[in-house]
C-alpha cells in the first residue's frame, strides 16, 4: 500500500446541464416566455453577483450538440449553498420549460505532487507569495471572461495492468510533472479547474477549460493524450463544449 498524497480543498463545484423542451417553449404565449427569460435572467443575474451565498463565482454558457443547451456552473464555498443555488433555479418560471439533461458535483483541490512546499510547510507557512496565490486561485476559481468552456469527468485507471493507485509516490509524482509541463505549453491560452469528485460523483474529477479559442482546447486534451499518465491512466467520460454568454442575452438565446 501506498500513501495518499496530501490534498487540499476549496469550494464546491455543481455543474448543473439543462435541456431546454424546444417545442414547448414555442408553444408558449408570449406573456409566459417573457416571464420565463425575465426570472431566468434575474436567477443568472443574482447568481452571477453571488447574492445567494457569502462567496463564490456563478456562470452560464450554451452547450452545443445534443446533450445539453445549457450549462450553469457554481462555485460556493459550501455543499449547501449549493443544494440551494441548484433548487432556487427550480422555483424559476424558466425551469419548466428545461429538464436537467445530468450535473456533476465536486470540490477544488490542489495535490501535493508538485506543490510540495505548501504542504511540507503547512497552509499557515511562509510559503512563497506566487505559490501562495496560485493555490488560492486552485481552490477559488474565477470564471474567466474568455468564450468557450469545456468540461468533462475523469479517473485515473485501475486495471490489472495499469493501476494507478498501486504505483509508488515518485513514480505518480514524475508522471504528473510531466503532465504539468505540457500544462504549462498552454499559459495564456487554456485556464483549467480541476475538482475531485471522489466519493461525490461518478468519476474522480472533473476536468472544466476554458479559452478563447476552441481548437486550443481539442489541442491541451490531444497533447495530454499523449503523457504517461493519460495514455496508461486515464479514463473519460462525456465531453460538453459550451459558449458562455451574459443572463442579459437569455431570451436572445431562447428565442434566436
Ligand atoms: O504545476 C503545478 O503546480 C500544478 C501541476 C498540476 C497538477 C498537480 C497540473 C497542471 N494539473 C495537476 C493535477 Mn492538470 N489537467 C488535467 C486535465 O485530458 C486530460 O488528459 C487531463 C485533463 C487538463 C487539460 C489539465 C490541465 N490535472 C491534475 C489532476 C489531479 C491528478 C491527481 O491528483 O492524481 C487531474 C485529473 C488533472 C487533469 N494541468 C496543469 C492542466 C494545465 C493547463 C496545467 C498547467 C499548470 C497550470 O496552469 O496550473
Amino acid at each position: 500500500m501506498t500513501d495518499a498524497p496530501p490534498t487540499d480543498e476549496g469550494w464546491f463545484a455543481l455543474h448543473d446541464f439543462r435541456t431546454v423542451d424546444w417545442d414547448a417553449w414555442r408553444d408558449a404565449p408570449e406573456h409566459e416566455r417573457n416571464r420565463a427569460v425575465g426570472e431566468g435572467v434575474e436567477y443568472l443575474r443574482t447568481h452571477e453577483a453571488v447574492e445567494d451565498a457569502e462567496d463564490g463565482t456563478s456562470a452560464v454558457f450554451s452547450i452545443l450538440g445534443h446533450k445539453a443547451d445549457l450549462l450553469v456552473i457554481h462555485f460556493r464555498p459550501t455543499l449547501d449553498a449549493l443544494s440551494r443555488a441548484e433548487r432556487q433555479f427550480e422555483r424559476t418560471a424558466l425551469a419548466a420549460y428545461t429538464e436537467q439533461a445530468t450535473s456533476y458535483v465536486s470540490v477544488t483541490e490542489v495535490s501535493g505532487y508538485v506543490s510540495q512546499d505548501y504542504f511540507e510547510e503547512g497552509e499557515d507557512a511562509d510559503v512563497d507569495e506566487g505559490l501562495r496565490r496560485y493555490i488560492e486561485g486552485k481552490l477559488e476559481p474565477d470564471v474567466p471572461d474568455d468564450q468557450y468552456v469545456a468540461f468533462y469527468p475523469m479517473s485515473k485507471r485501475r486495471g490489472e495492468k495499469y493501476n494507478w493507485y498501486d504505483l509508488s509516490f515518485e513514480e505518480r509524482a514524475e508522471m504528473m510533472s510531466v503532465h504539468g509541463d505540457t500544462g504549462r505549453e498552454y499559459a495564456g491560452k487554456i485556464k483549467q479547474v480541476i475538482a475531485s469528485s471522489v466519493g461525490f460523483d461518478d468519476f474522480e474529477w472533473g476536468v472544466t477549460l476554458f479559452s478563447e479559442d476552441p481548437t486550443e482546447i481539442k489541442n491541451i486534451v490531444y497533447d495530454m493524450r499523449f503523457d504517461d499518465v493519460s495514455s496508461k491512466y486515464g479514463e473519460f467520460g462525456q465531453f460538453y463544449i459550451g459558449r458562455r454568454f451574459p443572463p442579459a442575452d437569455l431570451g436572445a438565446y431562447l428565442d434566436g
